[in-house]
């Protein structure tokens, strides 16, 4: 039977480095005599359940989880109330509601504090890796026929209708998608007149074969061997040889400047591409060169296919320039293939990747740079220690459902969960029932701070300062991130105005005032916060995006998440140390300030871009203006949002945003049921405005949608995706449909059923 198994029990192995004895680490293993017969059973039950309904739901409700966690959940003392919801809601209603959601949330906390999760949604990732670990020779390494069983499992329930496999696990059929997801099938041992791969390749030969795939499926299929390089735009390594400096001029154009994660999956990118790294010919890789496209392989014309890329997949198409470009580059190529300038840049990249490697504990920034880094230090020596580092952590990324096996976009979603949820719990103020659980999370938002700083010298690296920080996942991944360390500093900031005795003690101040160096570091001209650094260059430089499928994805920008984050941070530390740094943060505030209202839109919202959508980037627009004091009756930018929510309110109480918005940025109501998250995210915004007192309807009709969502267990249902990046790619945030609906319930109660006054962001 699949186990997870959480942090230290992977402890042990000497090639598997932890600053913190793995903290929040997220594997799941097969164990054959895991489990009872019951036990199996229900697990098959559950994937059948899945199988049956996939049509219709697409995302998977992390069941396997659950049902690892049964003892606990049935031995919970709290449950909702079974009786029907009244018309009027009384605080002793919501307190029981609350109370049976918070005693189901704890039964799935692990032990050292943290809420594990599913963090699946993209479709074009564990691809990548089952290509890289079968060029390496070491797919069976790691993918034991368990392993492989659930991957093809993941493929059965993906694949759409028309034969095809999306971007992520709700979006259309794309070549990227269909492509990249055939030749994983192969790999794992599908043969080509199984119905799934016969579909698969029909759909791909409608649409002219596989030369149409996007930029990325490119390279992954050269690296095969079964895409000629020739057909690629080149990545040429030598950028990374070029001046950093402003003054230069092109300085403006190193990598760099880049996002860091546009610029961490570029360079061992380019390492490949310069290397021609290629999987060695075998009898499958030869079959699968004839199967992905209409034409005979050795007809293609390479040099057309560099720009070819299918409608379904064009979400940015190059302009007329980067065409230009690659025609440059790509005559550049006879010259620097092979040249002394080819061999220092090689070594270039080499030497960043070691150092992103060593950094992250071989965990990497993200699951693309992750597997291509193995790959690098795979093609620089086979038999090296690096490359069997990287093979261990390959099991961070992988997650399993009643959906199958998937590859997650990162290695979790550890801190940022564990950070919201300890502050929706602490706002329910039922510390009878949650003090055990906040114990634990304190400990583990205590230990996945970062206390160690990158290797120096950070410069030479293009790394911003990490101590102090808290990272998305773990500390052992360790890459600082603006609103990460926001939430990190407000959840024990939150924690540290409880009883000690209770949840444990508070975080040194010392360590506090780190993180709010961090913060302040971030902050960039234009007053707002972008991601992981400051934002390096010019939002023009997006013309030399190739990622036909992706927006945004060359500069750091500012983003209302990041800022607000930011902004209700600062002032909450401001409130318990109101003497440090008083000066600059109280600057820091009016300038973020400034930023937030700068990017409002006419109709009152704000765009989310990591979240779905304009009820994300409105609860944060929103509650970035209310923790300075404005709100729905002093502020016209508070009042114009309020009323942008208040008009999109469904029949049924809640609010439901498809995923459509993201891409489209215009909102775009959800087909059926509302939303829980959308919906708590709606409420949170307009308790914070304070538009209970004008119109408290809404927020009881809000409430009322919530409770009638709440299933027995205290759960609540797993709906449509919620997560978003570069625009058009959707993302899992398991966790949200406990903390979101636990925080606006609790925050209901609290401001409207008891009357309160005070508003804690
Ligand atoms: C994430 C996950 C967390 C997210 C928030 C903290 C929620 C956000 O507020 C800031 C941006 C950040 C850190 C973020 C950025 C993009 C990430 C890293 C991801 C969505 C997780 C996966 C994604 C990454 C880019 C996926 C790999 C794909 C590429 C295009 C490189």
């Amino acid at each position: 039977m699949w186990k997870f198994v959480s942090a230290g029990n992977s402890g042990g192995n000497p090639l598997l480095r932890s600053l913190n004895n793995n903290k929040g680490r997220q594997t799941w293993e097969f164990d054959a005599t895991a489990g009872t017969p019951e036990l199996r059973a229900q697990a098959d039950r559950l994937r059948e359940n899945f199988s049956t309904n996939k049509d219709t739901q697409h995302h998977s409700s992390d069941e396997l989880l659950r049902l690892q966690c049964g003892d606990r959940i049935r031995a919970k003392k709290h449950a909702p109330p079974a009786s029907e919801i009244p018309e009027r809601l009384t605080p002793e209603r919501v307190e029981a509601h609350l109370k049976g959601a918070i005693s189901f949330y704890e039964c799935l906390q692990q032990e050292d504090g943290h809420w594990p999760g599913d963090y699946g949604g993209p479709m074009f990732l564990l691809p990548g890796l089952i290509i890289a670990l079968y060029t390496t020779g070491a797919l069976d390494q790691v993918f034991t026929p368990q392993h492989k069983v659930e991957a093809v499992r993941y493929l059965a329930n993906h694949q759409n209708a028309d034969g095809g496999f999306g971007l992520h696990i709700e979006g259309g059929s794309t070549m990227f998608g269909t492509g990249l997801n055939y030749v994983m099938a192969r790999l794992l041992g599908m043969g080509p007149d199984e119905d799934l791969a016969k579909r698969a390749r029909e759909w791909m030969h409608a649409r002219g074969g596989a030369t149409y795939i996007t930029s990325w499926g490119k390279f992954w299929l050269a690296v095969l061997g079964v895409y000629s390089w020739d057909g690629m735009n080149p990545l040429t390594p030598e950028m990374w040889l070029l001046p950093y400096s402003k003054w230069t001029g092109i300085g403006y154009l190193h990598p760099g400047r880049f996002w860091c994660h546009c610029r961490m999956v570029y360079l061992p990118m380019s390492y490949v591409y310069g290397k021609r790294g290629t999987c060695k010919e075998t009898p499958l890789t030869a079959a699968i060169r004839q199967e992905l496209y209409p034409m005979p392989y050795n007809n293609i014309d390479w040099n057309a296919a560099r720009n070819q890329c299918a409608k379904e997949d064009l979400y940015y198409p190059h302009p007329l320039v980067q065409d230009v470009m690659w025609w440059v580059l790509y005559k550049a190529e006879n010259i620097l293939q092979g040249s002394f300038l080819r061999r220092m840049a090689l070594a270039q990249c080499m030497k960043h990747i070691h150092y992103e490697d060593e950094n992250t504990r071989y965990i990497d920034i993200g699951p693309v740079n992750k597997v291509i880094n193995m790959l690098c230090c795979w093609l620089e020596d086979p038999n090296g220690t690096p490359f069997k580092k990287h093979l261990v952590r390959a099991a961070d990324y992988l997650w399993v459902a009643e959906d199958g096996l998937k590859m997650q976009g990162y290695n979790g979603s550890q801190l940022w969960d564990t950070s919201f949820a300890v502050q929706a719990i602490a706002d329910t103020d039922l510390l009878d029932v949650s003090a055990a659980c906040l114990y634990k999370a304190h400990q583990y938002v205590e230990q996945s701070q970062v206390v160690e700083e990158a290797a120096p010298p950070l410069s030479r690296y293009y790394r911003h300062v990490s101590l102090g920080a808290w990272p998305f996942s773990t500390r052992d991944h360790g890459w600082p991130i603006s609103d990460c360390s926001s939430e990190g500093l407000k959840a024990a900031l939150r924690l540290a105005t409880l009883p000690a005795d209770k949840v444990g003690d508070p975080i040194p101040a010392a360590r506090l005032y780190d993180c709010v160096n961090v913060i302040l570091s971030y902050q960039n001209s234009d007053g707002g916060m972008a991601t992981y650094e400051n934002t390096r260059s010019f939002h023009w430089l997006e013309i030399l995006n190739p990622a036909e499928t992706f927006g945004d994805i060359i500069v750091d920008y500012s983003y209302v998440e990041c800022t607000s984050a930011c902004i209700t941070a600062l002032s909450a530390f401001l409130k318990q140390y109101p003497d440090h740094r008083r000066g600059e943060i109280t600057s820091a505030l009016r300038r973020a300030e400034a930023f937030i209202r700068s990017i409002q839109r006419p109709d009152g919202s704000w765009y989310g871009s990591w979240g779905v959508c304009f009820t994300y980037g409105c609860w944060f627009g929103v509650t970035g203006l209310t923790a300075l004091g404005h709100n729905y009756h002093n502020d016209s930018a508070v009042r114009r949002c309020c009323e942008f929510l208040a008009v999109r309110q469904r029949e049924d109480g809640g609010w439901g945003e498809s995923y459509l918005s993201c891409q489209d940025k215009v909102y775009s109501q959800l087909d059926g049921d509302s939303h829980v998250v959308n919906t708590a995210w709606a409420m949170l915004a307009l308790l914070a405005a304070g538009y209970h007192k004008v119109d408290p309807a809404p927020l009881h009709l809000g409430a009322r949608f919530l409770l009638r969502m709440q299933q027995s267990s205290g759960d609540w249902p797993q709906q449509h995706i919620s997560g978003v990046f570069n625009r058009n790619c959707m993302i899992t945030y398991a966790n949200y449909r406990n903390i979101f609906p636990i925080w606006a319930l609790g925050q209901y109660r609290r401001l409207i059923l008891l009357g309160e006054d005070e508003i804690r962001h």
